[in-house]
């Protein structure tokens, strides 16, 4: 390759996700535990289910295995959401999604930075849901005023990162070594810094305020607060966790175990209470925050918005059971409540509740005609084509806020009345954010006319 032919944003999002990988195990080791774990629950897995290890062959999920996660981050400012938008592009990544936390009590809004298409995806699906702090959320009006002039007053960028930003925009790609310098100069957006750039006081004053809001604010970058990895059993993964001795969250939050998984399954270990360093004058106070944790995740079936509002409805059936005179553990509830999703791939399908990807067999490959003259259920009776569950790629509004919740350390519960506001979002990152059903359809649109049984 010559030196000057651009990288694909693939192979830099690819690069990113090693660099922030190899970051967050040096800066917190049980990471680097919960990595070995997950990729040793993998392999039991594999080894146990073949046709689990053919199918996600054949939906190109198995190379990808070893490599995927997500991250998360939270910024304070319109500006510093709309440069991480545009940060995120070099690598091939765009919102998608609008995700309200106050209604559940946390003072910010999201969108998930991912790859969009299927060979992207395919290549390395690492995504970062990434919140904007909700300043208006501050009730105290001299309070919200110091946080805002904290936050105008700093940079969360390195000049270098900027500079290539501008040039991939302008250039339409970065070369190798462009790309590596880039890399380099990211990273210093997501380091944990253990100097706070507010006095301890006025920590303490934004902590009270909310907990999420003194991570936002007092510091001189977004930390990357988690890197999650996929496992194929969270079951076993946290059994494993805990027989490790690792502080796991008690509930696994999203739907119960199923035949078919579908959606997202995440848990957590809590967040570590670090020592951070408080400007005073001319030395500095000693204290802690608490911020960063660690969290592994199972992802199943991408559902339709049929699928979906089933989904919503027995998981609030499954929490609301949970009131005066109800019966049984949440676990308990949640599993009874979804006997009324369908458990089989071919319901699923056939219900329209998730979206399939369709590829032909052996057989189907040698007679294509004979694919084209029937339906596609036919194809698939006659074992010409096979239909594999999309994986889905985006996060569960309430899982996220279950997980925010068990990690600010303050067990706080208090809902904002705020109106939910994808708007002002939008407004802030300056795009609108993708359609997360719309991708998910035309990856089984693609594959259907692939196989040729859709034109
Ligand atoms: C983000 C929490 C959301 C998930 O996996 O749902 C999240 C945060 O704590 O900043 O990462
Ligand atoms: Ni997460």
């Amino acid at each position: 390759m010559n030196a000057s032919t651009p990288l694909s944003p693939d192979e830099i999002r690819s690069l990113f996700a090693q660099a922030m990988s190899r970051m967050y195990r040096d800066e917190v080791p049980l990471y680097g535990t919960l990595m070995e774990l997950v990729s040793e629950v993998n392999a039991a897995t594999l080894a146990r289910d073949p046709s689990l290890a053919a199918r996600l062959q054949r939906s190109d999920a198995l190379d990808r295995l070893d490599a995927e996660r997500h991250g998360a981050i939270r910024v304070g400012t319109p500006r510093e959401l709309a440069t991480l938008r545009r940060l995120f592009a070099v690598m091939g990544m765009h919102p998608v999604g609008y995700y309200d936390l106050a209604v559940a009590g946390v003072p910010v809004h999201a969108t998930a930075f991912r790859p969009v298409d299927a060979a992207a995806l395919a290549r390395n699906p690492f995504r970062v849901f990434t919140s904007l702090l909700r300043l208006e959320l501050i009730e105290d009006a001299a309070l919200r005023d110091q946080a805002a002039a904290v936050l105008e007053a700093r940079e969360i960028f390195t000049p270098p990162a900027l500079a290539l930003i501008e040039r991939f925009e302008q250039a339409g790609g970065l070369t190798a070594g462009e790309a590596a310098e880039f890399v380099a100069e990211a990273l210093e957006t997501f380091r944990w810094h253990s100097e706070a750039t507010v006095s301890h006081a006025t920590y303490q004053a934004l902590l009270s305020a909310h907990r999420l809001i003194a991570d936002v604010v007092c510091f001189r970058g977004p930390h990357i607060n988690h890197l999650t990895p996929r496992t194929l059993d969270i079951d076993a993964a946290q059994d494993a966790m805990q027989a490790r001795g690792i502080d796991a969250k008690a509930v696994i939050e999203g739907p119960p175990r199923r035949r078919c998984p579908i959606l997202l399954r995440q848990t957590s270990f809590k967040a570590l209470q670090e020592p951070v360093l408080f400007p005073a004058g001319d030395s500095a106070d000693a204290g802690t925050h608490t911020a960063r944790f660690g969290e592994i995740e199972q992802r199943g079936l991408a559902l339709t918005p049929k699928g979906r509002a089933l989904y919503d409805s027995l998981l609030a059936r499954a929490r609301d059971a949970g009131g005066a005179g109800s019966t049984g553990d949440y676990g308990t509830r949640l599993a009874t409540a979804f006997n009324d999703f369908p458990d089989d791939d071919d319901t699923l399908r056939r219900e329209g509740l998730g979206y399939y990807r369709y590829a032909l067999t052996d057989a189907g490959l040698a007679d294509r005609s004979a694919v084209a003259r029937g339906s596609v259920e036919d194809a698939i009776s006659m074992g010409l084509v096979t239909a594999d569950p999309v994986v889905y790629e985006d996060f569960l509004p309430v899982s996220a806020a279950g997980i925010f919740q068990s990690n600010l350390g303050g067990g706080e519960q208090r809902a904002f009345a705020a109106q939910s506001n994808r708007d002002a979002f939008e407004k802030a990152l300056g795009a609108q954010v993708h359609d997360e059903f719309e991708i998910y359809a035309r990856i089984e649109r693609e594959s259907l006319v692939a196989v040729g049984l859709a034109t």
